[in-house]
């Protein structure tokens, strides 16, 4: 049987071997939330960048620059992190450059798996399919907050584990913890992330309705895959 585990902050990445595997990177606030919704609105292409100077220059080959530091839209950007800023027709067909605090330094960390995929609630029932029928042992790598756990990513975690339970066998226990926690959250995730950090965060910022997009499940059937460092659609 296939194997699954999670990696619950990207500083334990030193401890998983990824090259065999299929890697799916989460950020549910908000950075894979994004990425899912501009390609599900007809984006082209997203390359994840990790610092904001290379995303800068980006933009004379054309790309739109797009991205945020303490979740808030980086100065002189085209877009920041909000989802709703990549539903509109601006988009379609158009190359996004993204560099996120969390999301994209994730994503840079993975790139040395088999295949990395992009998850989020939005396309969760997408993501178990692909991981489903696929052939490779499967690590979920949430983004965390630099560095740190967070509670949103590791519910995402635990909503894929749940639903692959009878075909995929857990490695360790971290899939244990977010499969337990997820299904303490599953009937009410807003009112159960209430108190996590990164809600409180965003909160402040007064964008709550961002935080109850991206715990909607099955929005789009999407499923956004890094290509030589390019996320493309499958
Ligand atoms: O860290 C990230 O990648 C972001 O998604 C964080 S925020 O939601 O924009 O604050």
């Amino acid at each position: 049987m296939k194997t699954i585990d999670v990696c619950l902050s990207p500083e334990l990445m030193h401890l998983y071997k990824v090259r065999d595997r299929t890697v799916v990177v989460v950020d549910i606030l908000r950075a894979t939330s994004c990425m899912v919704t501009a390609f599900a609105h007809g984006i082209e292409t997203i390359t994840p960048v990790a610092d904001l100077n290379t995303c800068r220059m980006m933009r004379h080959k054309g790309f739109i620059i797009s991205g945020e530091r303490d979740g808030k839209k980086v100065e002189g950007f085209d877009k920041g992190n909000s989802p709703y800023e990549y539903m509109g027709p601006d988009i379609r067909h158009k190359r996004i450059a993204f560099t996120t605090t969390n999301g994209t330094q994730a994503i840079e960390k993975s790139k040395e798996a088999h295949k990395v995929i992009i998850g989020s609630f939005l396309n969760l029932s997408t993501v178990v399919k692909y991981l489903l029928f696929g052939e490779n042992n499967v690590l979920i790598v949430c983004a965390g907050w630099k560095g740190k756990v967070n509670l949103e990513d590791t519910l995402f975690a635990g909503a894929v584990i749940d639903r692959l339970r009878n075909h995929i066998e857990p490695d360790c226990d971290a899939p244990l913890i977010a499969q337990q926690l997820y299904n303490d959250a599953k009937d009410d995730m807003v009112t159960y992330l209430k108190n996590s950090s990164h809600v409180k965060r965003l909160d402040k910022l007064d964008i709550h309705k961002d935080i109850e997009y991206c715990l909607t499940i099955d929005q789009y059937d999407v499923l956004p895959k890094l290509k030589q460092g390019v996320l493309t659609l499958i």
